[in-house]
């Protein structure tokens, strides 16, 4: 007898079956042991009734502990007060291992005990929620530039140079020679997308931010489509539709885990296109107006960004930010030479920041005085610039954070549940 899925076990209702998985806990009462067992697909109440079983079989039973490791055997009976619906009436018990005394259980727990039990804690209900809502994401996103036909471009995790700035980056040595893991793909999909038009990537992203806030991670992932011939608006435009994209799959497919999660999903099923566009003037006038301290020329730290998402009840957009305090790569808006063609999505609810773009300087001058200003060394960029030698045009792109996104979708309020091992200003381990 093969093993069955606990998802899969509506289709073997009234069937003897076999499962493999764990025992997720434990309640007993007279001659009766419930035991809920989970195998990663779901979880089954699983009635050990005396009468039904040998003499081992309840002893078994009587053995287990939270998380052994167990193969239970029985029928499949519906069951409309059992969580999800069905029943596992046991036949037979096999402990593969008696677990030792498992430190997480249903009480409540501090959130350094639990992230230094994140190899444990992942087998929670939450936890599993979540991360079916991250895998949900990225699937959903792939298939959005997959149906449009962009093509995946895998970028390098060793780099010779910044992208985002010097302050962050992470030195490794590399035979010798100094190596900084990877800020952003960007600027090989920038070459990507001279290649093949349109491009996207999916990969890890690595600041060395010591920012301890509630979004920011070291390491972290980024989608980043790049596409040539595109302008900021047309950018804009893949973005909302992308971000529309992936919340409806998540809305339409992981129904049950925002459940678990207790998401109001009122304001997902309101995010659909077009987002607004407010321009980095309006945006300065708009925290003015609410009184806050807030000058022409600085970039939104948390509470600026927090306060703007309050007028809003789906993402938007931050369009034209002064030149001084974006990256290097940005091309300038002709009329306003002091503003970057640059595009921040901001999610509502306070979340902020879950994409970053821009429409990219395509002339080789400019980009070398950019170069020059932002005391880049050239020699490490003349791969780049080549791109602006050999037949430059247009073109546009941008990177969602990946965790950003998901904790904005799920309503976390942190990014530490987003990756299933995150690693933070002070976490390394496990
Ligand atoms: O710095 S970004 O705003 N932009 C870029 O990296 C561009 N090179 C992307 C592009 O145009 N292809 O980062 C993009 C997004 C940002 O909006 C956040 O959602 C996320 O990456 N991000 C982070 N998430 C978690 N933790 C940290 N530290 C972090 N930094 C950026």
């Amino acid at each position: 007898m093969d093993g069955v899925y606990i998802n899969k076990v509506s289709e073997h209702e009234g069937s003897e079956v076999k499962i493999y998985g764990w025992v997720y806990n434990k309640t007993h009462k007279g001659k009766l042991y419930f035991l809920m067992v989970r195998d990663g697909t779901g979880m089954i109440q699983s009635v050990v009734f005396k009468g039904d079983v040998d003499e081992e079989t309840f002893e078994n039973a009587e053995k287990v502990t939270q998380e052994s490791s167990v193969i239970v055997y029985g029928k499949i009976k519906e069951e409309k007060r059992a969580p999800g619906g069905y029943e596992l009436q046991v036949t037979k018990l096999d402990i593969i291992q008696v677990a030792e005394e498992y430190p997480i259980s249903p009480k409540e727990h501090g959130d350094s005990f639990l992230m230094d039990h994140r190899h444990l804690w992942l087998r929670s209900t939450r936890q599993h929620a979540i991360l079916r809502v991250r895998h949900e994401i990225i699937r959903a996103s792939r298939e959005f530039f997959d149906n449009r036909d962009f093509v995946l471009v895998d970028t390098p995790i060793f780099t010779p140079s910044a992208c985002e700035g010097t302050t962050t980056l992470f030195e490794t040595d590399y035979f010798g020679r100094k190596a900084y893991l990877t800020q952003s793909g960007q600027l090989y999909a920038e070459a990507g997308a001279m290649a093949f038009g349109k491009v996207y990537t999916c990969s890890p992203a690595f600041r060395a931010e010591k920012s301890k806030t509630r979004r920011h991670l070291i390491e972290f992932w980024l989608i980043e489509p790049e596409v040539a011939f595109y302008d900021l608006e047309d950018n804009m435009k893949l973005a909302e539709e992308h971000i529309a994209y992936v919340v409806q799959s998540v809305l339409e497919n992981r129904k049950n885990e925002l459940e678990i999660l207790e998401r109001d999903t009122k304001i997902l099923e309101n995010s659909t296109p077009p987002y607004p566009r407010i321009h980095y003037d309006e945006a300065v006038k708009m925290l003015q107006d609410m009184g806050m301290d807030f000058a022409w020329g600085s970039d939104f730290g948390a509470p600026d960004e927090t306060a703007l998402t309050e007028k809003y009840d789906k993402p938007f957009f931050i369009t034209h930010f002064p030149a001084e305090i974006k990256a290097f790569y940005m091309k300038r808006d002709k009329d306003r030479p002091e503003c970057a063609l640059a595009c921040d999505m901001l999610a509502p609810e306070g979340y902020g920041e879950i994409i970053g773009g821009s429409q990219r300087e395509d002339d080789l001058n400019e980009l070398l005085s950019r170069i020059a200003e932002h005391k880049l060394p050239q020699e490490a960029f003349e791969w780049f610039l080549d791109l602006r030698r050999y037949g430059t045009v247009p073109h546009s792109g941008y990177g969602l954070g990946i965790e950003r996104l998901l904790a904005w979708i799920c309503k976390l309020p942190h990014v530490r549940e987003t990756l299933p091992f995150p690693r933070m200003l002070h976490r390394l381990t496990p």
